[in-house]
């Protein structure tokens, strides 16, 4: 149960926290919570309003757009761009920054994310999900915001959260204060504080993975899963449990509620992506949280919120979750 403290509420006493934020921190975040609402319900309609399938289109990834992909990006675009709290956005779906239109004011933050991770399981009703990051708009580019202003390595970011639109709808948020998590109450409309201060275990005995690219897996990868898969008569000594949902979104979320090790690391399928997973508005709002939540999050070889972007849409390698567990997988890559 919960002893009813709206999102609202939280928020307004977490912006207390945050150096030199106005009001501008709270409601750029009720926007995006609106964005959050309006897509649950898309979502959860499912089939009943006939927008599953493919939209048609490639977006910059040469991924097959779904329908669900385009319309739950402009609905971020329209509840996000008018209210004068952001200089640019950018978004999985879109090639390049969208800046804020003439006719609205700007602002000093800059919005990036992912409106519908995982989208490919819509079409079978498994859990999906939004990611979105939220970072300061550097120096000059509330007037002039390029591609460039959005490189920021992910410890600069201001806040990250993620919606999850599974048998309820979570939403769980960091803004450098530790973690917590709302559940959407639809009779009232509101996000209400289920999960404060959430936690990852530093052990566990649960992998994520998508196994079929073993062949392609980096040596450390390799010796981490056999180990795992091995169990008690192995070296390490227990047996694991594996998970895969193909919705990054769920994974996080179920580490964040028990524990477990999610991994997509650097593979040779394609040696010209370094990873499958986006920096900007996947590994990094993720790894923000999940390291707020004690947890750790690494390229295998670097934190993660160290990494100085270089582009948009650049992809990196992605091992993240129970401290220990994610910090045996880096010492192998030391090895
Ligand atoms: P694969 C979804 O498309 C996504 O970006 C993440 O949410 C998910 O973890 C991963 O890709 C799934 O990738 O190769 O298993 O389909």
């Amino acid at each position: 149960m919960h002893n009813g403290t709206t999102i609202t509420q939280f928020i307004i006493e977490e912006q207390r926290h945050i150096q030199g934020a106005s009001g501008d921190f709270t409601s750029l975040l009720n926007d995006i919570i609106t964005a959050i609402k309006v897509i649950s319900n898309v979502v959860n309609k499912g089939a009943l309003i006939g927008v599953m399938g493919s939209a048609g289109s490639e977006n910059v990834q040469g991924e097959t757009q779904k329908e669900l992909d385009v319309i739950t990006n402009e609905i971020f675009i329209k509840s996000n761009e008018w209210a004068g709290h952001l200089a640019a956005m950018a978004s999985e779906e879109m090639d390049d920054v969208y800046p804020i239109p003439a006719q609205y004011p700007r602002g000093k933050y800059l919005l990036v994310f992912d409106p519908l991770d995982g989208s490919s399981n819509v079409d079978v009703n498994i859990s999906v999900g939004t990611i979105f990051s939220i970072l300061r708009c550097p120096g000059e580019c509330a007037t002039h915001p390029s591609a460039q202003a959005f490189l920021q390595p992910g410890v600069q970011q201001v806040c990250a959260g993620y919606a999850l639109y599974g048998s309820s709808t979570m939403l769980v948020l960091t803004s450098g204060h530790g973690v917590n998590g709302f559940t959407l109450d639809r009779d009232i409309g509101e996000f209400i504080l289920t999960h404060p201060n959430m936690t990852i275990p530093a052990d566990t005995k649960e992998f994520a993975i998508n196994a079929s690219n073993q062949r392609f897996w980096e040596p450390p990868v390799q010796r981490y899963v056999e180990e795992a898969l091995a169990g008690k008569t192995g070296p390490r000594g227990k047996d694991f449990n594996m998970r895969w949902v193909a919705s990054m979104v769920a994974e996080v979320h179920r580490i964040l509620m028990r524990g477990g090790i999610f991994m997509y690391p650097k593979d040779t399928k394609d040696p010209a992506k370094a990873g499958k997973l986006r920096l900007l508005y996947e590994a990094n709002p993720m790894s923000f949280i999940v390291e707020q939540a004690g947890g750790a999050s690494s390229t295998g070889r670097e934190r993660i919120l160290d990494v100085q972007p270089d582009g948009l849409h650049q992809r990196v390698p992605v091992i993240l979750g129970s401290k220990n567990e994610v910090e045996t997988v880096i010492s192998y890559h030391k090895d």
